[in-house]
């Protein structure tokens, strides 16, 4: 079964589990797709281990007592992308012309495999030519000297160590600004902002251990079978003891509905499957704060009604006295809203949040764990605040069992915010920089993900260097941002394989091949290992043990640390060759720069399970202007930003069950039943037969933002589905093209991909 694009794609509903038999094959399946060695399978099994390497996959926690295969298929995915033995060298840059390349897809260009040779544009043949390291770093350090600091930005994303991370952070700040936009910033920026301002720290309270003790989950806008695949062993464990899964989902995802785990032989053999969502609430796209408004005033509700009668408390009040603030703003503000309101945002009766009500109000200990169906909305920021209200209400912070659980994206997105990839003077630590290196730290704010993406349109930012991602394809607005690319004085892109970033050039331009994690990286002390940080703040130490995917390849850490030496004055404070002999030394480096999280860092390394780096919102211990935990009166109901119009959807971009965020492994969705084409629009059929569309239609998207600026996607599969009225959902990254870049949460800035305006046209 070939997981290439079709003429013929097909699309009809999948009846089987997550995980089972229909995971099994997937991993079967990339593995001669990507060409892998027997080595390479072998890797396999080090995967997520103490002493093994850390998957490059998703952020969620490593437990200390693993399974005998600490993988996913998802992982195995990664895995093997990363160690496929194709490659993509200068012969085939010979080949190919950067106007050929950018006519192909995503997928077929990432399938050539990795790259191996530092490469320079050509603007006169239009083609990358091979050419030595020492003449991309000096040209590099020639083009960035003279330009002025704040329009340079240094991108990152989130698979980067948090050895590499610190080096980049510090290279940035001593060049002269914190121009550190990141993956992070399209992703959940809107928890570190939202739970920094409610809690104390921008990060969940919560470990893996919390799901042997709550009784009951909330579950918010994350697609786990495709994203988390791991986590659905914790969740499938916590509802064999019986604990209560409330799922909000405008689709039905069915790693959320149901799961076979590929590790249980007995489940495997006999088709048994557990039932992961006790409750499944298809709310519209935007519509979470309604639906916790309407749980938290039946909360409320019942409250009163108990004071009055004497009966037991709904609220816990002695914590929401002791520990939190505002509350009494807040419960005004519920009060006051309509219940016809909430049912028209949500798209659910009211009855349904009287059921999850009901869960929440008998439960003693409540996690919500949530992702980017919460923080990618104009109101992404008021989602966070939302669910944070939910927990206060009942104490459920700071105790086993309970609290918020962002599940992160990327392997290390939160790790480089602990080590200093952050635009932000106060979440930099400036007086340590300045204390350790004797540098001035520059205190302007920098440019976040947005902010970048504006000035690369205006032609204020001159330069940006890339460490891994696809910035150009992963951000809001891809065709204005590709027509201004070229008039960038520099593009420097450093990552393992092709992708379409590279095929748009700046004036000077370099694409630099790097090092896996999981590939073997040799420095002058020997053999080196480095760290990530998972969503629930445990740090671990990942080794790299395969062949290389060739001898050119520099590490992360050698890169920047030769990039640093072009471009920064010598500085006897910083010795950046010795940082490359020896990672640990990067690690006391860190150590010394955030005492409170990384003591004895070297020492605790390969701690199994992680060393924890501590949380004190989770010891009730509230660092916010108050001293205390903050309730949020919420400004409205709908997270969209937008008011609806006749003919106006709200588009929801997602990732399919084959990519990794910009990554294409293929063309198949499995749960969503899809195969063989990623130009699907799926749209509820009622929404069809009344704007006269057919099944199997091809129509086209634009933007209805109201700018006047015309975006469209063309060619799109009219594809009925399981999807509320009003919402259509189309895949990220080919989706991008019409997000308006100006269309981010308030505050945090993240690209609003989950309620884009568009209008269906033939
Ligand atoms: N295999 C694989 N793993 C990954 C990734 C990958 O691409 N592939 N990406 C990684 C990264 S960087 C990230 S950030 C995470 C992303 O993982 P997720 O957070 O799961 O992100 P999405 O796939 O974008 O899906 C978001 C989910 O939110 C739902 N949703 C959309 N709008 C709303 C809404 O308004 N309300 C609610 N309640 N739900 C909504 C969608 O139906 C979907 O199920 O996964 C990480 N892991
Ligand atoms: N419409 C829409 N847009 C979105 C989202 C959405 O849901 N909808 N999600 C947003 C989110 S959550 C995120 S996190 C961003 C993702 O944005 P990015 O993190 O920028 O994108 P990725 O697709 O993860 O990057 C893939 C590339 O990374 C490089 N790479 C892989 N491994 C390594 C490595 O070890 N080192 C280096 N140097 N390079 C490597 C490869 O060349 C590969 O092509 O996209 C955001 N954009
Ligand atoms: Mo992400």
């Amino acid at each position: 079964m070939s997981k290439q694009r079709s003429d013929k794609p097909e699309i009809k509903p999948f009846e089987g589990p997550a995980g089972g038999w229909g995971s099994m094959r997937s991993v079967a399946e990339i593995l001669p797709r990507e060409r892998v060695s027997p080595d390479a399978i072998r890797q396999l099994a080090r995967q997520n281990k103490p002493k093994g390497f850390a998957c490059v996959s998703c952020a969620w926690p490593k437990p200390a007592d693993h399974h005998p295969a600490e993988f996913c298929e998802e992982g195995a995915k990664a895995t093997a992308w990363e160690l496929t033995s194709l490659r993509t060298t200068p012969e085939f840059f010979e080949q190919h012309t950067l106007t050929e390349l950018r006519g192909w897809s995503d997928y077929e260009l990432e399938q050539h495999g990795r790259l191996t040779h530092p490469l320079r544009y050509d603007a006169a043949s239009d083609r990358y030519l091979a050419c030595s390291w020492e003449e991309a770093f000096d040209a590099i350090g020639t083009a960035l000297r003279p330009l002025d600091p704040k329009s340079v930005a240094f991108y990152s994303s989130g698979r980067t160590s948090l050895e590499a991370s610190y080096m980049y952070g510090l290279m940035a700040r001593m060049f002269g600004n914190q121009n550190l936009p990141d993956s992070s910033n399209m992703c959940h920026e809107s928890t570190s902002v939202g739970l920094k301002s409610a809690i104390g720290v921008p990060v969940g309270t919560t470990r893996l251990d919390d799901f042997k003790k709550c009784d009951a989950i909330f579950f918010f806008g994350q697609n786990v079978g495709s994203n988390a695949p791991r986590m659905l062993h914790d969740l499938r464990s916590a509802r064999k003891r019986g604990v209560e899964i409330i799922t909000f989902n405008p689709l039905k995802e069915r790693g959320l509905e149901r799961f076979t785990d590929p590790q249980n032989p007995i489940e495997m053999l006999t088709g048994g499957e557990t039932a992961i969502s006790t409750q499944y609430h298809q709310v519209k796209a935007g519509g979470d704060i309604a639906a916790i408004t309407g749980i938290a005033k039946f909360l409320i509700e019942w409250d009163d009604a108990a004071l009055e009668s004497g009966g037991a408390q709904i609220l816990d009040h002695d914590f929401i006295e002791q520990h939190t603030h505002d509350f009494i703003a807040f419960a005004e503000t519920v009060r006051a809203r309509d219940w016809a309101d909430i049912e028209r945002e949500t798209g659910l009766a009211k009855s349904a949040l009287e059921d999850a009500a009901r869960v929440y109000a008998r439960s003693k200990a409540v996690m919500a764990i949530y992702g980017m169906g919460l923080t990618q909305h104009v109101k992404g920021v008021e989602n966070v605040r939302m669910v944070v209200n939910l927990l206060l209400m009942r104490g459920n912070i700071g105790k086993p069992g309970a609290g918020p659980t962002p599940v992160r994206g990327h392997s290390n997105v939160q790790g480089q915010r602990t080590v200093g990839i952050t635009e932000k003077t106060e979440l930099a630590p400036v007086e340590k920089l300045k204390e350790l290196y004797g540098f001035d730290p520059p205190t302007e704010k920098g440019l976040d993900t947005v902010e970048t993406c504006r000035g690369v349109i205006d032609g204020s930012v001159k330069a940006v260097i890339g460490l891994g991602g696809n910035f150009l394809r992963a951000v809001p607005e891809t065709g204005a941002m590709e027509a201004a690319w070229p008039k960038l004085d520099l593009s420097v892109q450093i990552a393992t394989k092709l992708n379409r970033n590279h095929l748009f050039a700046g004036k000077v331009t370099y694409l630099l091949p790097c090092l896996g994690r999981i590939e073997q990286d040799v420095q002058a002390s020997g053999p080196q290992a480095v760290s990530v940080e998972d969503s629930s703040s445990c740090i671990h130490g990942s080794r790299g043990n395969a062949t290389p995917a060739s001898p050119h390849l520099l590490s992360e850490p050698r890169i920047v640390a030769e990039l640093a030496k072009r471009i920064l004055p010598p500085n006897p404070r910083v010795d950046w060759d010795s940082w490359v002999a020896d990672y640990s030394r990067i690690r006391d480096a860190i150590e010394a720069t955030y005492p409170a999280f990384f003591k004895d860092f070297n020492k605790r390394l390969f701690t199994p399970g992680g060393f924890w780096k501590g949380n004190k919102a989770s010891e009730r211990i509230w660092q916010t202007p108050s001293g205390k935990a903050e309730f949020f009166a919420p400004t409205g109901l709908n997270a969209t930003g937008f008011t609806d119009a006749e003919g106006r959807y709200r588009l929801m971009t997602l990732r399919s069950n084959d990519q990794f965020n910009t990554t294409v492994y293929g063309y198949h969705d499995r749960f969503r039943g899809v195969k063989g084409t990623r130009d699907v629009l799926f749209i509820n059929r009622a929404d069809m037969t009344e704007t006269g569309l057919t099944e199997g239609q091809i129509v086209a998207l634009e933007s209805d933002a109201g700018d006047g600026i015309v975006r469209r996607r063309d060619g799109l599969i009219v594809t009925p589905y399981d999807i509320p009225r009003g919402c259509l959902g189309a895949y990220y990254p080919e989706a991008n093209v019409l997000m308006p870049v100006e269309h981010h949460a308030e505050e945090s800035h993240v690209p609003a991909a989950k309620s884009v305006p568009v209008r269906i046209t033939a």
